[in-house]
């Protein structure tokens, strides 16, 4: 298990810009935070998902009622996918990307800043370790994801 300086245990996930943030402009905005946060860019790539890619990354959602709707807005326009490492990535980045819905999310989030209701909400981030592994070969080989060399360039 890859650790950081402190001895900490280093954890990856996936979060995924939707359309309507591309559309909005904040992609920029949105990266620019999760470094800010301390978090580092392991993988990167921007795509636009079939409508039938877009079912399948929400398998999980697909008896509920929103499933269609969501996944014609997920495949609507690019989306960009990124993989970032971090202590507690998992948990921190669902964190900073705030609740579902944004009239429920905190103060901060990026959710109750930029998204529009629970559908438009800007931001997808993995829900568990095991979904971050299973999200993450969605959309990316193993060797596409980059091991950083941490002595170089440090800041
Ligand atoms: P999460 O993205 O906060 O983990 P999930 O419950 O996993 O939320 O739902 C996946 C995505 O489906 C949400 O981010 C949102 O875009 C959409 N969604 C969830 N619930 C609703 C709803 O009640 N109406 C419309 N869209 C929804
Ligand atoms: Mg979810």
């Amino acid at each position: 298990m890859k650790k950081n300086r402190k001895n900490k245990e280093l954890e990856q996930t996936l979060l995924l810009i939707k359309p309507d943030a591309f559309c909005k402009k904040l992609v920029g905005t949105i990266i620019s935070r999760f470094e800010k946060e301390g978090f580092r860019i392991l993988a990167c790539r921007m795509v636009w998902l079939s409508l039938a890619k877009a079912k399948k990354f929400y398998a999980e959602h697909r008896k509920k009622r929103f499933h269609s709707p969501l996944s014609r807005f997920i495949a609507s326009n690019p989306v960009m996918a990124i993989v970032l490492e971090g202590e507690e990535a998992v948990f921190k980045v669902r964190k900073i990307i705030g609740a579902t819905d944004p009239a429920k999310a905190k103060r901060g989030s990026l959710r109750k800043r930029y998204a529009q209701d629970d559908r438009f909400n800007v931001l997808h981030g993995s829900d568990s370790k095991i979904s971050a592994k299973r999200e993450i070969a969605f959309f990316f080989n193993p060797e596409e994801i980059y091991r950083w060399k941490e002595k170089i360039y440090r800041r």
